[in-house]
């Protein structure tokens, strides 16, 4: 052995575990193993250093029993129907507890086979982190000092529990959502045969039966079909007339609108074209109006002045809250969700109000009235079965879990997992479930939901698409009358150049005397279509029609025609 003497009272040598040194008399640099002695083996189970001290390498260890005859202490907290109390000298001990989760965790005792006292949590809290402390309080904190080994109740496993405490794998599965007060009906009014329509319809149809009216006027005047002679056996009154003057227009798509026919009947392709697809637009909005009337008519309307939680985040007249110091508070708290944050603001700012130290106690503000509670889906289900005043609002905010909780390492988690999975594949926990929540008397009977309305006014989405079809219907009914007009006009022209050129032979015979010549007409075409256009829009029907009198400039020819 070579054993080496420095200075300063050091001595160092190399033995058996490894090196071997002391300085001024004390050893120094060494490291002794924790061991535990299990049935058929030694395992190391965590080391001390004299400068890091004990490190616990295995907790897991330390809990295991390794016999089936061990008392498991198991906190929890009072949540109907999870754990209830039985009140009275004549209940001792766990007697006391009943409920869904006193059913599970005895059904888990015998699978695992454990013993256990069970008591409730001092400070009747699931456990939440004060963000300024740090400090844990409830269940959790009770696990963190290792005051209980399991904690069972209506326990959510979240983030920031599993990374303080374990949890089982979960035997339920929940989420957020809102409880609120069933709305009331709404009062019948005077008004009410508009509802089947949204305003926005409306007011739509009030503006296309002016547009359509228009246009058929417009149309009528352009197209010569609608222009027909008004003393037709007077052949010496030429008197023109449009049958679809400004009020006759409007006349007619009113008529077409209620349903009625009116004694003007479109004669020209253009206007047969409007009139046949205002008549389908009346149609699809009688119909539709009709439909919707029914069914508002025959349910009752509920109002229901928030639908989710972003209606309730945006309005300040009802107030909310939750469980304080549970998770449902921690989940707004750590959101980073918009809407979310602004509702735990809003709770934070009021907290006295806000948060409640028990179910019941928000439960009953609610049927106060003017507060929306957010809660755990699973008991939100239980009082809403119980409660005919109390209705959920919305869907779920988020999915999770209640497990059972054991402190860091427990050797229990994974039995009481597998004991878990074992109760759910074979239907126990179902079963346990309808024994708590429906399976009992105090359940209230609902008025048929069926009656409450589901019938909204129809909008924009729903029948929006008629309006196109009007607009395009309109666009091709103005083509048309354009061609109806411009054919029209051109075979007129013609007719009426052929009788200039034939009477222009005559005038020259006369003018050449004067030396005027006839120029054949170039521009006079426009002039004349400019000239009809006028007419047509400002003819006031039932004159009688002036003879074209057109002296046109371009053309040089005194003209005095009939325009037939
Ligand atoms: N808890 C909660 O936060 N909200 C609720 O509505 C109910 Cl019923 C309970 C507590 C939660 N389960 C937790 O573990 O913190």
């Amino acid at each position: 052995m070579e054993v080496r003497l420095t200075e300063a009272l050091q001595v160092e040598w190399k033995g058996l575990t490894g090196p071997i040194q002391f300085k001024e008399g004390k050893r120094v640099q060494f490291k002794l193993d924790l061991i535990k002695l299990k049935q058929h083996s030694i395992v190391k189970v965590g080391e001390w250093t004299p400068h890091g001290h004990l490190n616990i390498t295995e907790p897991s260890m330390f809990f295991d029993s390794g016999s089936m005859n061990v008392t498991l202490v198991v906190i929890t907290i009072l949540e109907t129907p999870y754990v209830m109390m039985h009140y009275g000298k004549n209940f001792t001990g766990n007697e006391r507890f009943y409920g869904f989760c006193v059913d599970i965790l005895e059904t888990i005792s015998h699978e695992v086979g454990f013993d256990y006292i069970l008591d409730l949590v001092p400070d009747r809290k699931y456990g939440a982190k004060d963000p300024e402390s740090g400090e844990w309080n409830g269940m959790v904190a009770q696990l963190m000092k290792y005051k209980a080994d399991l904690a069972v109740g209506s326990m959510t496993i979240t983030y920031a529990r599993e990374s303080v405490i374990d949890f089982t794998k979960p035997f339920m599965n929940l989420g957020i959502s809102i409880l609120f007060k069933v709305p009331s009906s709404e009062p019948t009014r005077l008004f009410s045969f508009m509802n089947p329509l949204a305003i926005e319809i409306w007011i739509y149809v009030l503006i296309a039966y002016f547009l359509v009216s228009f246009c058929i006027y417009v149309v009528g005047k352009l197209s010569p079909i609608e222009w027909k002679y008004i003393h037709p056996c007077d052949l010496e009154n030429i008197s023109i007339g449009n049958q679809f003057t400004l009020s006759d227009s409007f006349w007619f798509t009113i008529g077409t609108l209620m349903q009625q026919s009116t004694d003007i009947y479109p004669r020209a392709m253009s206007t047969r074209i409007i009139s046949s697809i205002w008549g389908f637009f009346s149609l699809i909005i009688v119909a539709s109006y009709t439909a919707n009337l029914a069914a508002f008519l025959t349910t009752e309307r509920m109002i229901n002045p928030i639908e989710n939680a972003e209606d309730l985040a945006s309005q300040t007249e009802i107030s909310y809250g939750t469980l304080d110091s549970g998770s449902t508070m921690t989940f707004f708290r750590d959101s980073m969700i918009e809407t979310y944050k602004k509702m735990w603001r809003s709770m934070d700012n009021k907290k006295t109000t806000a948060f409640t130290s028990s179910y019941e106690d928000g439960i009953k503000r609610v049927n106060q009235g003017n507060y929306a509670y957010l809660m755990e889906s699973t008991m939100l289900d239980y009082i809403v079965q119980r409660d005919c005043n109390l209705t959920q609002i919305g869907g779920l905010l988020d999915t999770k879990g209640y497990g059972i909780a054991t402190p860091k390492g427990s050797p229990w988690r994974d039995k009481i997992s597998l004991a878990i999975l074992e109760l759910q594949e074979k239907g126990d926990i179902q079963m346990l479930y309808d024994k708590w929540w429906k399976n009992t008397d105090e359940t209230c009977t609902r008025r048929s939901t069926s009656k409450h309305s589901k019938a909204n006014a129809l909008g924009l989405e729903s029948i929006g698409g008629v309006f196109v079809v009007l607009m395009a219907g309109i666009f091709v009914a103005a083509v048309v009358a354009f061609f109806e007009f411009w054919f029209h006009f051109r075979h007129l022209h013609k007719a009426t150049s052929l009788k200039t050129s034939v009477n222009n032979d005559s005038i020259q015979g006369v003018m050449a005397e004067t030396e005027w010549r006839y120029t054949p007409p170039t521009r006079c075409f426009w002039i004349e279509i400019f000239e009809e256009l006028r007419y047509a829009s400002w003819c006031m029907n039932k004159q009688k029609r002036p003879e074209l009198n057109r002296v046109c400039s371009e053309c040089k020819i005194p003209q005095r025609q009939t325009y037939i």
